[in-house]
């Protein structure tokens, strides 16, 4: 053997003892086919094969892991390695979370993906300073509202029980004068299978995913905004992989981006057909409802930039300009 051999088989060895695998744990909070999690399914596959095995990332769908809300404090914390958070559910921390969910300000794809681009450079600063990383985001299909009757205008919605996912699904309760209980996707079939919902504004996703019309009859196609899905990593997680290993999370990341928002939005129309193969009625808000409601975002909007402040006013002004 020569000493070019020796020299190969050590290296050999050395890579071969060197290889450790590193196991993820990602916490998402829908179940494992909406396209969110698809998506991440997808994401995991992606890095285990351009890492030929060395990152195993594996998705626990439908708040399994973690409950929605405690994803983002899972994850600063390294309970888990990455996480899929809804963003709008931590307004209450920092209102600039909040800004893909308020009423009418960005409410079609494109002006979405406009609102996410001068939303980013905030998101990854606040999550650099709490020892994360935005990986990426991708946005739920268009909000409307499902209820059990036809409405005309707001005031149909007075004392209905109204399911809120965020602070802002609550706010807009009580502006309507509807009853806010706060309720996470993967509790709501069970809440309007007890009565404890009624009404609530949300994608033709989650309804299907849900089977709401199994419940509720009417969607109201509001397409009042989209909030999105983030996908955070803890840093020091990050930082411990190689770098090979880091570059294929984030091409992995880009590439689940990409797809993400094209099947969200392939996707809006699919799932808003199958809920009326199951029965429901779907029909735009009447002028009256879509006054109403936008007035309940030009209330929520100045709300928001009086709790918001400058970075909050910049914010809309970038997204606007
Ligand atoms: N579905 C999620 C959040 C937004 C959406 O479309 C939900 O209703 O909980």
């Amino acid at each position: 053997m020569s000493l070019r051999h020796i020299i190969a088989l050590a290296s050999l060895a050395a890579a071969g003892s060197a290889f450790a695998q590193t196991k993820w744990d990602l916490p998402a909070a829908y179940p494992a086919n909406n396209f969110h999690t698809e998506n991440l399914a997808q994401f995991a596959a992606d890095v285990d094969k351009a890492t030929a095995g060395k990152l195993k990332i594996t998705v626990h769908a439908n708040a399994s892991l973690f409950k929605a809300p405690e994803i983002k404090r899972a994850v600063q914390g390294g309970q888990a390695q990455i996480g899929e958070i809804l963003l709008v559910n931590y307004q209450n921390e920092w209102q600039i979370f909040g800004a893909d969910g308020l009423p009418f300000l960005a409410d079609s794809y494109d002006e979405s993906m406009k609102l996410y681009k001068a939303q980013k450079p905030l998101l990854d600063k606040k999550l650099g300073e709490q020892g994360m990383m935005l990986l990426y985001a991708v946005a739920w299909p268009p909000q409307g509202i499902y209820v059990k009757k036809p409405i005309a205008s707001a005031a149909d919605l007075k004392g209905v029980k109204w399911r809120a996912y965020s602070p802002a699904t609550a706010r807009i309760a009580e502006l309507v004068g509807a009853q806010p209980v706060t309720v996470q996707a993967a509790e709501l079939s069970q809440a309007m299978a007890t009565g404890v919902v009624e009404s609530y504004m949300s994608s033709g996703a989650t309804g299907y995913d849900t089977k709401t019309y199994e419940h509720i009859k009417y969607f109201v196609d509001t397409q009042a905004w989209l909030p999105k899905n983030a996908v955070i990593v803890n840093k020091a997680a990050f930082d411990a992989l190689d770098k090979p290993t880091q570059a294929a999370v984030l091409k992995a990341g880009a590439d689940a981006e990409a797809r993400g928002w094209t099947t969200s939005k392939a996707k809006n129309t699919e799932y808003l057909d199958l809920l009326k193969k199951n029965g429901m009625t779907i029909s735009p808000p009447t002028p009256q409802l879509k006054a109403d409601m936008k007035k309940v975002g030009d209330t929520m909007l100045k709300e928001w930039l009086e709790k918001a402040g400058p970075e909050g006013q910049a914010l809309v002004d970038a997204f606007r300009k």
